[in-house]
This record gives C-alpha cells, sequence and structure tokens, in this order.
C-alpha cells in the first residue's frame, strides 16, 4: 500500500540529514507498556515525574494521538571521534552533548519532512516528535527496522552502532511498513553491564536512580551521599556506550559539524570549569541541550567532582 509515497518519504528523509529510516505501523503495545510500567512501579525513574505523568500515552500511541496509522522513525549520527581523552580537563563530558541541541536540528528535519508530505498528500495529519514528546523513541525504531536494543537499552544500528538519535513522525495515513528488528545483536556479550561503575543496568533494564546520566541530567538539588560517585562525569555518560563492541566497530564518522564539540569544551581546563559562572554558563551553552541541567546542576556536578 503507497509503496511509491513511502519509498519518496524516505529519500526526501535521507535528503533532510537523516542516516537511518523506517516506518512501523501505528499498533498497540501492550508488552512494552507493562514494561514501562513495571519499571515505573520499581522506582527506576526515580524523580523523573514526567515519565509517570504521560505512562498511559508512552506506553499506547493512540492514546497521544488517536487517528495514528504509520509511525516514520529516524535516526541522526552524531559520532564525531573526538574522545574524552580529548577533552584537556579531568572531568568527563558526554558527547552527546558537546555541540548544538539535537532535538533543533532533528525537529528541523522532520518539519521539513512533513511540510514536503502536506504538499504531496493535502490534508495528511501529522506530528513531529524527539525525545520530549509520551513517545518511547526506541521503540517504534526497532518496529520500523532501524535497529535493536541493547542490554544497555539503547536502540544499537548495525551501520552506525549507537550513536545515533531518534525522533519519529507520527502520520495519519497507511503507508509501506517495513518488517520489525527481531535479531538480538548482543548475543552473550555483558560489556556494558560490566563496565557501568555504578551497577545502573541489568540486562536489557536500567535503573535510572543509579545512573550518572540521571544524576548529573535530571537529578534536582544535592545527591544522596552514596550516589555522589560521578566518576568524573560532569554531565552525562557515555561508558556504557563506549565499551560496546557494536560501536568500536561500526561508528561512523558524523558530517553534521552541529555535533562537533564547541572549543570550549575542548579546551579547557579544571580551572576554567570551576570558575564558570551564571552568565558564562549561558554564553556557552546558548543552543545547546546542556541548558537542561541549568547553571545549578552543572555546578553541582563540577564540584562533587573536584
Ligand atoms: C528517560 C530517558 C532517559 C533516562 C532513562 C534511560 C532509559 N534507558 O530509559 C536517563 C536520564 C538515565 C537517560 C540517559 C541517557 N539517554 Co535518554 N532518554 C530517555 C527518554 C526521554 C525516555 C526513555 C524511556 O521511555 N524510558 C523508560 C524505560 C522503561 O524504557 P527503556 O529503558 O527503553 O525500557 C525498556 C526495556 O527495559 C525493555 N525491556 C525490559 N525487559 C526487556 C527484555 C528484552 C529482551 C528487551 C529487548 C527489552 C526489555 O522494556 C522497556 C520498555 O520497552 C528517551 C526519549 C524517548 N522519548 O523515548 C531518551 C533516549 C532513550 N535517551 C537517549 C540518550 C542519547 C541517552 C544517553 C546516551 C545520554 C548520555 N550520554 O548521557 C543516556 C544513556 C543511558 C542508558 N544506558 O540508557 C536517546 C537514545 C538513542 C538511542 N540510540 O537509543 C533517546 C532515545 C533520546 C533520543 N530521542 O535520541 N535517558
Ligand atoms: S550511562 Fe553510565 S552510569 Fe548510566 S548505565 Fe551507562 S555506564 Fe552506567
Ligand atoms: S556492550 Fe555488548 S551487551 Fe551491551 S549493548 Fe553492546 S553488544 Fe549489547
Amino acid at each position: 500500500m503507497n509503496s511509491g509515497l513511502s519509498s519518496l518519504l524516505k529519500t526526501k528523509a535521507f535528503e533532510f540529514g537523516f542516516q537511518k529510516v523506517g516506518i512501523a505501523q501505528a499498533v498497540s503495545t501492550p508488552k512494552e507498556k507493562a514494561n514501562l510500567e513495571t519499571w515505573l512501579s520499581q522506582g527506576c525513574h526515580s524523580t523523573m515525574e514526567w515519565i509517570e505523568k504521560r505512562k498511559d500515552e508512552r506506553g499506547n500511541i493512540f492514546e497521544y494521538f488517536p487517528d495514528a496509522k504509520s509511525i516514520i522513525s529516524v535516526g541522526m549520527n552524531y559520532f564525531t571521534d573526538y574522545k574524552q581523552e580529548d577533552l584537556q580537563s579531568n572531568y568527563k563530558f558526554s558527547n552527546y552533548a558537546w555541540g548544538d541541541d539535537y532535538h533543533n536540528i532533528l525537529k528541523s528535519g522532520l518539519s521539513k519532512l512533513l511540510d514536503w508530505l502536506k504538499n504531496e498528500v493535502p490534508g495528511v495529519k501529522g506530528v513531529v516528535c524527539v525525545d520530549i514528546s509520551p513517545v518511547m523513541d526506541k521503540i517504534w525504531a526497532q518496529r520500523a527496522c532501524l535497529g535493536w536494543q541493547g542490554k544497555h537499552t539503547n536502540l544499537i544500528t548495525r551501520d552506525y552502532g549507537s550513536w545515533i538519535f531518534l525522533g519519529e513522525l507520527i502520520l495519519d495515513i497507511e503507508l509501506n511498513y517495513d518488517e520489525p528488528f527481531v535479531a538480538d545483536l548482543c548475543g552473550s556479550c555483558t560489556a556494558c553491564i560490566d563496565a557501568c561503575p555504578t551497577n545502573a543496568l541489568g540486562e536489557y533494564e536500567i535503573y535510572a536512580h543509579k545512573c550518572i546520566s540521571y544524576l548529573t541530567i535530571e537529578h534536582r538539588d544535592q545527591l544522596p551521599d552514596d550516589r555522589s560517585k560521578l566518576y568524573h562525569w560532569i554531565y552525562g555518560c557515555d561508558i556504557c556506550q563506549e565499551v560496546c563492541p557494536w560501536n568500536q566497530k561500526f561508528s561512523q564518522i558524523t558530517d553534521r559539524k552541529h555535533f562537533y564539540p564547541r572549543k570550549e569544551i575542548i579546551a579547557w581546563k579544571d580551572e576554567n570549569w570551576q570558575t564558570l559562572d551564571e552568565k558564562g554558563f549561558r554564553k556557552l551553552f546558548k543552543g545547546s541541550a546542556v541548558k537542561r541541567t541549568k547553571f545549578s546542576g552543572l555546578s553541582r556536578n563540577i564540584n562533587l567532582n573536584t
């Protein structure tokens, strides 16, 4: 059904800057909904009440967009080949936030795709989602054949590893669907689980309350004492992805200059970070995802690692 339009949509998605694209049929997802509810009931989300608040929509696409028929799932490669060792400071800073805010970049590409489609199919309804919408990005990416959810819980692709951002365009029209990605290519590997310094990973499950990414970005105020070891990370954490053989073998360098580190991220020494003030924070992280943690969060993380 609509195979001409489906393949044109994919061609356009590549043209608008995405490296991965697939189309999933909008269906209910009772198993994933149940997993989410168990995860929440175990308190793994900690203070991320915003996940719980819209859990019905996250677990059921039709609660979010009742007319949904198709989900175009896209991935954008952000691997730059800079390493933590290239940073002149002892602090570590997650690579996904080195450059411009990915939300804006993916949203812009998906909005172009929707505008293009509106010209082709007048009256089509669609919604653009990137991260903050109450939609489980990884589930739809797997259903649209982009890859599988690894034991570290991130979505891994065969051709770029897991260094890809995800987003969706949800539409009220039928399209030609890809087969879900059914293989689990983690095999017997447990490198991510073994490397996580805070034991935040079970198999295919994250205890977010223990995860350095959660603690440095999402947790407000002081950290509980026993969780105050951030292992030098001041924003996010990349350890479980750095050790993944799929990233070591299959990462490809992105040509999106937006994701390359701002010069300060590379050049700053510990004392530059330690003397950063609110004005400097606003200037350095204008148009960056780091704004999420606010100046208070970043300076708390710097202090805890000093
Ligand atoms: C909440 C959140 C977080 C939380 C919780 C992480 C998590 N894994 O859920 C915190 C703050 C810790 C976090 C951290 C990071 N995040 Co985040 N995060 C999200 C967000 C907003 C929601 C994810 C969610 O729904 N979690 C709820 C739990 C229940 O979902 P889940 O872990 O996928 O759980 C599933 C499995 O446990 C599964 N399950 C249970 N048993 C089994 C058994 C088997 C066999 C299988 C296959 C599955 C399975 O069932 C659950 C439901 O399907 C998404 C964006 C979005 N809207 O989806 C981004 C997102 C997942 N994050 C992203 C990124 C980049 C990161 C970081 C890498 C950032 C960083 N460098 O610091 C880290 C990675 C940490 C990690 N190891 O996951 C990307 C991941 C891209 C990708 N390739 O997958 C996303 C998709 C954002 C985006 N749009 O690109 N994040
Ligand atoms: S991001 Fe870091 S702390 Fe979180 S699960 Fe991965 S290795 Fe563990
Ligand atoms: S490190 Fe190993 S177990 Fe973890 S996600 Fe990668 S392949 Fe899977």
